[in-house]
């Protein structure tokens, strides 16, 4: 049978053979990366989550003050729903929208929520943030409130974060919120660690990718040949992640190989750090205005409420 390649197969391989090799991190995400993600957010070393969480406790009631009643919450990169979770014991949302690209996993969160508030009306919703976001039939056109938690906003590069919070300026109007979470710029040390966990976690995490790209295109990685590498570059105010070649190796896939000398990366993640003014700056630039910020004790995280 001759060989037919999907749009996916092709990004991926052109993403293989670029120099340095890449990964869309979006493959991160399989069902066992899912997990992965969830042991990395209860790692010691991993502060994002729990303080991002202790904001949420803290400030919650300032939050359910400045966006009143009658919500429609719509989570981005929901996951297990844990934070909209925590933000559903300070605001009342009518309706509930969790948008991630693992399926199975936002579906669990989502069934989590309905189990804690029969009353709200909940929708899971599998895609893809870097396409246009649809919300399904009946989710009222005002009160509409997109939380995007975890810093995931931090996954995308500049440009594309800022495509990303247009796209979210576009689906909101002049009653609508974005509550969102970042982490912000600190001690290399304190980031390093965070994604160099004593445990090993964050390394099965990245390695795991490898895994998912061999079913997704056939390909023969071995993801004990490869080596996890997490540093902050500060040029770029980033954490990058990637794998190395632990030896010299050929990668092969239907149609094609590569081959990895000892040494050679996959860049698999950029995790950039923001500051307030950075963050403010992409804000406005979005169009969205009159930024609220709640931060922890340490400014570590920062949680910002923008007006639509
Ligand atoms: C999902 N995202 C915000 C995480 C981060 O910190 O960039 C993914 C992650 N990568 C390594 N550890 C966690």
């Amino acid at each position: 049978m001759p060989f037919d390649p999907t749009p996916e197969f092709m990004s991926i391989i052109c993403d293989l053979n670029r120099n340095p090799a890449r990964i869309d991190p979006k493959y991160f995400y399989d069902d066992h990366g899912s997990a992965l993600f969830e042991q990395i957010t209860r790692l010691p070393e991993y502060y994002l989550t729990r303080t991002e969480l202790t904001i949420l406790d803290k400030y919650g009631s300032q939050i359910n003050h400045v966006i009143g009643q009658g919500v429609s919450l719509i989570e981005l990169g929901a996951g297990n729903c844990e934070k909209s979770r925590a933000l559903c014991k300070h605001i009342r949302p009518v309706h509930f929208v969790a948008i991630d690209v693992a399926e199975e996993f936002v579906s669990e969160g989502v069934r989590s929520l309905e189990s804690l508030h029969p009353r709200l009306v909940c929708h899971a919703v599998a895609a893809d943030l870097a396409k246009p976001i649809e919300l399904p039939a009946g989710i009222p056109s005002s009160k509409r409130i997109v939380f995007y938690p975890g810093s995931s906003i931090g996954n995308f590069d500049p440009e594309s974060s800022r495509a990303l919070l247009e796209r979210c300026h576009a689906l909101l109007g002049a009653e609508d919120w974005l509550l969102l979470g970042v982490d912000l710029v600190k001690d290399p040390e304190i980031l390093e660690a965070a994604y160099n966990d004593k445990k090993g976690v964050t390394a099965q995490f990245n390695k795991n990718v490898l895994i998912h790209i061999n079913r997704l295109i056939g390909s023969d990685f071995d993801p004990d040949q490869w080596r996890h590498v997490a540093f902050y570059n500060a040029v770029d105010s980033r954490m990058e992640m990637h794998l190395e070649a632990k030896s010299d190796t050929v990668v092969s896939w239907p149609s094609g190989k590569r081959k990895f000398h000892m040494g050679e990366g996959i860049h698999t993640e950029n995790s950039y750090k923001f500051t307030l003014k950075t963050l403010k700056d992409r804000l406005r630039q979005a169009g969205f205005q009159h930024t609220n910020v709640w931060m922890d004790e340490h400014q570590w995280y920062a949680l910002t409420l923008s007006r639509a």
